[in-house]
Parts: structure tokens; sequence; C-alpha cells
């Protein structure tokens, strides 16, 4: 069949088609269909049945171009494989984390998956001051499973070189070359910030060489460094939680890359829930009363202990798999009976860039959410221009100080001391 951009109608008889989807729908004269419309680049549909709520699936389908600007930015459809094929490999390498494929076609650029019912997109939960108790437990796991088990240091070389070659995504990489590293750092018709920006606030990045160079070092260490099968879009919209559990959804922007770009995204959209919330926790009220009521820890401490602990839980797990593959194996990447002071000092050394990365990566994250087009609600959100004016001052401030600073910081704890000077300016 040619490619169709599906409605709610004609994908009720696709999916009539579909004989896994039909026997987990039942009835497909009794569904609930509708399209979520909040997608930078894809339709995404909810497709439940009216007569048992447990009988439901999510349905992604790609567009021949970016749903965010209209069909005046064109794109192929290949995204929706790039997304099916990494939903498959991270799901076999974190299950517990992955969101199931129950269905894909390429043909429709079309992915059927497991429907989240019981839980939220965490940046929504982060703007509403929600604790998540397992969150930077299971946001560590994952990343230090998929990110070991696609790298050098647990697959051949063989087999890595040819992940690397199968997983390749031009056009989506693109799009993060130029608004996350480029556009965001000159005065470009795609930025989008608040009026009352004080003009020096945007200088003292678009002015400052050591800034531009330290941007373009970290673009050049995203489009050359393969270092494993990153999600390469790892933002707190990317994730869904409840107290329970935590999914990381959307891969569409999969590619091999450097670790430190999912880390650095991560941390970044942490930090920017940090600042954001002196926004927030005072328009929120009433349920930041009973947030604090419920939970001695105040919400931004909590927010900064997530930072930490998704870092440090990181490097710790990342390192015990890494020890763990070389005890079994009896080799490791350094070759046979090297020993174990070597071995250590090779594995600090290898976290202690891949943490200079990731702040890097954090810092032009930052700028972009703050200048740049794909805004995020915790920042966009603020309708008083001077309140949001002032979140984006500090925002621009942490991000500048880690992406210049990336490789002085020893450890997490200075930069979560820096985001709270940053805070108070
Ligand atoms: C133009 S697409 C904008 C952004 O949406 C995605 O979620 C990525 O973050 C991308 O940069
Ligand atoms: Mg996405």
């Amino acid at each position: 069949m040619t490619y169709q951009a599906l409605t709610p109608d004609t994908l009720a008889n696709y999916l009539r088609q579909v004989p896994e989807l039909l026997t987990l729908l039942g009835d497909m004269d009794a569904l609930d269909i509708v399209e979520v419309g909040d997608g930078n680049l894809n339709l995404v549909y909810f497709v439940g049945s009216r007569t048992n709520p447990e009988r439901s699936v999510v349905v992604k389908q790609a567009l021949p171009y970016l749903r965010l600007v209209g069909e005046g930015w064109p794109l192929t459809r290949h995204r929706a494989d790039r997304e099916a094929h990494a939903l498959k490999v991270f799901g076999a390498r974190c299950p517990q984390h992955v969101p199931e494929v129950l269905h894909f076609e390429s043909a429709q650029s079309l992915i059927a998956m497991q429907h989240l019912r019981a839980h939220i997109i965490l940046r929504k939960g982060l703007i509403d001051g929600i604790t998540y108790p397992n969150l930077a437990d299971h946001l560590s796991s994952y990343m230090a499973q998929t990110l070991f088990h696609g790298s050098d240091l647990y697959l051949s070389a063989a087999d890595k070189k040819r992940a690397v070659a199968a997983t390749t995504n031009t056009e989506l990489c693109k799009i993060t070359e130029d608004l996350i590293f480029t556009y965001p750092f000159e005065d470009h018709a795609t930025n989008v910030y608040s009026p009352s920006l004080p003009r020096a606030a945007l200088q003292r990045l678009h002015n400052d060489p050591a800034v531009s160079v330290a941007a373009a070092q970290m673009k050049w260490v995203f489009m050359n460094q393969a270092e494993s099968l990153l999600h390469g879009d790892l933002h707190t919209g990317s994730v869904m939680v409840n107290q329970t559990d935590t999914y990381v959804i959307d891969p569409e922007f999969a590619f091999y890359g450097p670790i430190g770009f999912d880390v650095g995204l991560l941390l970044a959209n942490l930090l920017s829930a940090y600042l954001s919330q002196d926004w927030h926790r005072v328009q929120a009220g009433q349920n930041a009363a009973q947030n604090a009521a419920q939970d001695p820890v105040p919400y931004q401490a909590w927010l900064l202990e997530q930072v930490a602990q998704v870092w440090d839980g990181f490097a710790q797990k990342f390192t015990a798999l890494w020890a763990a593959h070389d005890a079994s194996t009896g080799t490791s990447f350094m070759g046979r009976g090297r020993d174990d002071a070597s071995l250590s000092l090779f594995r600090e050394a290898f976290m202690q860039r891949v943490f200079s990365d990731s702040l890097g990566f954090a810092g032009c994250e930052l700028v972009r959410r703050t200048l740049g087009l794909a805004k995020v609600a915790e920042i966009a959100a603020i309708p008083d221009a001077t309140a949001r004016a002032q979140i984006e001052v500090r925002t621009l401030r942490l991000a500048e100080a880690l992406l210049l600073g990336r490789t002085d910081f020893q450890c997490i704890s200075e930069v979560t001391d820096l985001a709270e000077e940053c805070r108070t300016l």
C-alpha cells in the first residue's frame, strides 16, 4: 500500500488489517481514536477500546515534513525506521524502561506500541512539582545499559562498525547540528525568546569568541565521536513516569554518537526544571504546599538531587557493567593481561572525559532551549515576560559556565552548587 497520512477514520481501517492489533484491541467498531497533537515531528494517536480500557495502543506515524513548522520544512519519513529499530535495540538492552513495539510498517512509517496509560510526560510532572522516588535510579540504569552495550567496550569491533553503518540518521542529526549547536549561538531567524530578555544576556553569548569556539567544539564531538547508539533526544519530554515506573520514549534521533550527548541533554533538562521552578512553585501555590507537607525536602533540592544521582548512578553503573564484562570475558578494550591499576586508570579517565562532554552538551542544550526553536514548556509557558526573562538569564548563565568550564568540573556537586548560585542572579 502506498504511504498515506492517516486520520482517525482511515487509521481504524488500517488497524483492522493488522492481526496482532486486532487481537489486542478486540471490537474494532468500539474504538476511541484521538490524535494527541503535541509532537514536534509526527502524528501520535491514542487508540483505546470503549468497552475495555485495558485494550489500548499508541500509534505514531511520521509525516513527510516537520510538523512543528509545516510542509515548508520537508523531511523524509526515514525517522520512523530509525525509531522502530532503536526501540527494538534499546528494548532488548533495557526492557524495563522501553515501551514494547507491537507492530511496525516501514511503508506507512507507522509504529504501534505499548500505551503507557498510567504514566505522564516527565516534563509535565516536574512543572507540577511531583517527586518520583525511582527516577534517578531508573534513568541512570537506562543510560548505563543502553550506552554500554552499544559501545566498543562491549561489542566486537566488527559488530560495532556494522551497527554504526546501520543507524545513520542524516536528517535528524542535521536538525540537532543546526538547532542545538549553530543557530542559537548566532542571530538566526529561528531563534525565539522573551521580548524582555536583556540584550546584554544575548550579547554575552553571541559576541564572545570563546562561546562560539566551545559550541563548535561540541558540534564536532557530536558529529565525529561515534561511541554508542544514542537515544539522541533524551530530554524530559522523552520520558514517561509514574510513582513506580519510568519509560524512555521517542528515540527517532537515534544514531551512533558521543555517550555524553544523552547524559548531557537529560542533565540540562533537569537543570532547566530546577531553575524554572522559581516561577512554577509560586504559581502552584496549594499544590506546592501539599508537596512540601508530604516531603520535607524542598522540591528544588529534590531536583538537584536527581541531577547528582543521575550522573553518579550512571557513572557507577556504566563502570560496573564494564568491569563485570571484562572479568567475565577475561579480556578488555586494552587487551589481555592488563593489571588492575591500568584498567582502573583507563576507566577513570574515560568517565571523566564523558563527564566533561556531558557538561558541554548540557550547556548547548540549555542555550538552545532558551534561545532556539523548539521550546520547553517550563520556560516558554511562563506568561509574565519579566519573570520569564529572569529565568532565561539564569539559564543562560548556567549554560555558559557549563560550556566554557566543562573540563574544569571534577564532580557533579560542583555543577549543582553552580546551579544554586545561578538561581540567585
Ligand atoms: C525541529 S524539531 C525540534 C526538536 O524537537 C525534537 O524533540 C528535538 O529536540 C528537536 O531538536
Ligand atoms: Mg520527541
